[in-house]
């Protein structure tokens, strides 16, 4: 392969819903640029991108892929997406190493939610963005609607290059408004023949071309100068002026497309190489410690790791993006996250799964390499003299989750080692080794996500797994005063056992007053490490009790705490008061006041009006008008409170509140209904009083369990 300089390579990422022609597209660009010979095609289960088992057995993309083309003098090298928000992770790296985002929008639909979700991310990474609108050759092609949607949603910076004479299944021909030419495709796609704009399309065109020439005008200040003095701009200006609002965000150009046919993909690839910002032109990377670093071959090296993966055969594949300088195979450098040099040992661009060797790549360039130890995403791999970490992708926070157990109880240790790898692979994933709830719980971005997780586990990992539901954390509490005591005593053999406690337990709360039954001679608060408080008073008075065994009286108390008594759950917002009890000379010790304290608090609280409460999560989807009464529906039968209602770019968002125990089931619901068009979020709120039937039955179970 030719080596191409910084100023000759451009990043690009396809992004767009589900379905919309990521894919396809990809495969046709690299079949108009010559790289492949015959274009496969989604059906067939054959494209370039698309190459992995579980992609074929899912009809999607689940991961991101990188492939390269050649267009005259350029490298455009492409980072093929999932569309599915379960793969996000995938998404928000390639955005963050691509220079230019294409966002595809499917001409039947629109915008759609999976196009709004990958949005924010565009919008928040400000890249340089094409919107290309694709399938204009199906029977539902809408253009108008989609450029309408498209300025709702992105504001009036969508700025239209083409538009098309004929949508719909007889699709061949775009009138293009920068070259004032029209295409006309051959019926199998491919190269176009340029003709004059028919006159019945010229006003048309006249007026749009117009509206181009303000909109690239409006960017710079020379340019708008002469287009007050000449009336108009020639092509180079117009590209020059697009370019500038692309880089400040101002100028998205739209493009028309059918990825399927081959029509309009070597324009928009033309588009990219004269046109879209180069890794050159766009605004320095920066260290986490503040330092720019320029795309400058010159420099030192620095990559920047994006994505890992293993794979069967191969072995660990670390993709990266050459930040700085220019790295050679045979190259050592230092890991700046773990302090551990890496040697490059074979240098790689990819198409897909197939790899070709390169000597060496420049700043600006993506690749990839074999063999990496302790190199993971997010990490930067540097020459000793560039002296920093190229700032990390910043990852969302898991969605779902579900508890998992090694098939082969004897795997369990080295599952927890495959769980680290995988988070330190797919850090949208996350692992946690839960205490309270005794699970190893997985999170992840959604039910799909989890499920290519246990996947990749049983056929990457050769690791058999299951999963169970995760379970609730519950809490307990109570609503009422309630007083008892216990007796501990022991006879056998030897020394015995005896102690006991008197002691009142009442609902703590912010500001209650003091306790004033019995003089109190001490008070301990504690802040319970799984929230709310225990306050503990010693109203102990004529040496009923040694002061010695208070704190044994203590550790019964919190233990009877941490494990309540009604599920088993921690219990919080108590206050214990101590206030009589009995001793044996010779048989008190510490164990039988742990123990009398310990069933005195168990028999108080059952007396004490107990309460189980819910972690409550606060909820909101987002999705087409249409799908609002399915999805008020299935809020109404997950035991949710509706708490707002709103509109947005011409989305309904609806706003609920849903305990944790039915998040996981009414998602699977939503996700249903709406067939993945919702976009939907939620976060803990806060802890809630469990309806009394249910708290009834989850206290039978527990209790069921115990005489297990
Ligand atoms: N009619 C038509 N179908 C297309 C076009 N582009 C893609 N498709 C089809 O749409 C489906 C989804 O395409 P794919 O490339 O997998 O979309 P992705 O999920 O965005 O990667 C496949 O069945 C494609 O054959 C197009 O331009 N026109
Ligand atoms: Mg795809």
């Amino acid at each position: 392969m030719k080596a191409y300089d910084e100023k000759h390579i451009k990043n690009i990422v396809l992004l767009g819903a589900p379905k919309s022609g990521k894919t396809t597209l990809a495969e046709t660009m690299l079949f108009e640029a010559g790289i492949i010979s015959k274009r496969g095609s989604i059906e067939e289960n054959n494209t370039i991108s698309d190459y992995h088992d579980i992609e074929h057995e899912r009809g999607n993309s689940v991961y991101a892929t990188l492939l390269h083309t050649e267009w005259k003098d350029y490298k455009i090298n492409i980072i093929d997406t999932p569309g599915l928000e379960d793969f996000i992770g995938e998404v928000i790296a390639a955005i963050r190493v691509s220079d230019t985002a294409v966002l595809l929008l499917n001409a039947q639909y629109g915008m759609e939610v999976g196009t709004e979700i990958v949005w924010d991310y565009v919008d928040k990474y400000r890249k340089p963005t094409i919107i290309a609108v694709n399938q204009l050759d199906a029977e539902l092609a809408n253009f108008n609607k989609a450029v309408e949607d498209a300025v709702q949603a992105f504001g009036s910076s969508v700025t239209v290059m083409q538009y098309p004479v004929n949508q719909g299944p007889g699709f061949n021909a775009i009138i293009d408004l920068l070259k004032m030419t029209m295409y006309r495709f051959p019926e199998n796609g491919g190269k176009p023949e340029k003709l004059p704009i028919p006159d019945s399309e010229k006003e048309r065109a006249e007026k749009m071309h117009n509206e181009l020439v303000e909109k690239a005008a409006e960017n710079d200040d020379t340019l708008m100068e002469q287009y007050f003095e000449k009336g108009n701009l020639d092509e180079d200006e117009l590209r020059k002026g697009l370019k500038i609002g692309m880089l400040r965000h101002q100028v998205f150009p739209l493009f028309c497309l059918s990825a399927k046919k081959n029509m309009g993909s070597g324009r928009l690839m033309g588009f990219i190489d004269n046109v879209a910002p180069s890794a050159m032109e766009m605004p320095d990377e920066v260290t986490t410690d503040g330092k720019a670093v320029p795309c400058d071959p010159a420099r030192p090296t620095a990559l920047f790791v994006f994505k890992t993966l293993q794979e069967p055969h191969i072995g660990r594949l670390t993709y990266f993006k050459v930040m700085s300088g220019e790295v050679r195979g045979g190259m050592e450098l230092i890991n700046e996250q773990g302090n551990t040099t890496e040697r490059i040992s074979q240098l790689f661009i990819a198409d897909g799964k197939n790899r070709n060797n390169v000597e060496r790549l420049q700043a600006g360039d993506i690749g990839c390499t074999l063999k990496m130890k302790n190199t993971l995403t997010n990490h930067t791999l540097a020459e000793k003299s560039f002296g920093g970490q190229i700032a990390p992708i910043d990852f969302p926070a898991p969605k779902v989750r579900v508890a998992i157990e090694a098939k082969n109880k004897a795997d369990d240790e080295k599952l927890s080692e495959v769980l680290a790898e995988i988070h330190m692979e797919d850090p949208t994933l996350v692992v946690e080794f839960n205490r309270e709830l005794k699970q190893v719980i997985l999170h992840g971005q959604g039910e799909l996500h989890l499920l290519v997780t246990k996947w990749r586990l049983e056929n990457i990992y050769k690791m058999p797994v299951v999963f169970h539901a995760a379970k609730i954390p519950y809490r307990e509490t109570i609503q009422k005063p309630a007083q008892a005591s216990y007796r501990h005593k022991k006879q056998s053999g030897g020394a015995g056992q005896f102690g006991e406690v008197f002691l009142k337990i009442e609902p703590w709360f912010e500001g209650m007053p003091p306790y004033k039954e019995h003089s109190v001679r001490d008070t301990e608060e504690i802040a319970l490490s799984w929230g709310g408080k225990l306050v503990f008073n010693n109203c102990i008075v004529g040496g009923a009790i040694d002061s010695r065994f208070l704190p044994s009286i203590l550790k019964g108390v919190m233990e009877k705490m941490q494990e309540g008594p009604l599920t088993g759950s921690y219990v919080r917002d108590i206050r214990v008061s101590v206030y009589d009890g009995k001793m044996h000379p010779v048989d008190s010790n510490d164990i039988s006041f742990k123990i009398a304290g310990m069933m005195a608090f168990r028999e108080a609280f059952h007396h004490a009006a107990p309460q189980l409460l819910e972690p409550v999560f606060e909820l909101e989807a987002t999705a087409p008008d249409v799908m609002m009464g399915d999805i008020m529906s299935e809020l109404q039968s997950h035991r949710s409170i509706i708490t707002g209602m709103d509109t947005l770019n011409g989305y309904q968002v609806i706003k609920a509140r849903t305990p944790q125990a039915e998040i996981d089931k009414l998602f699977a619901a939503l996700r249903n209904v709406t067939q993945g068009k919702a976009k939907l979020r939620s976060h803990f709120a806060e802890y809630a009083p469990v309806p009394a039937e249910l708290q009834k039955k989850l206290s039978e179970n527990y209790k069921e369990e115990l005489n297990i």
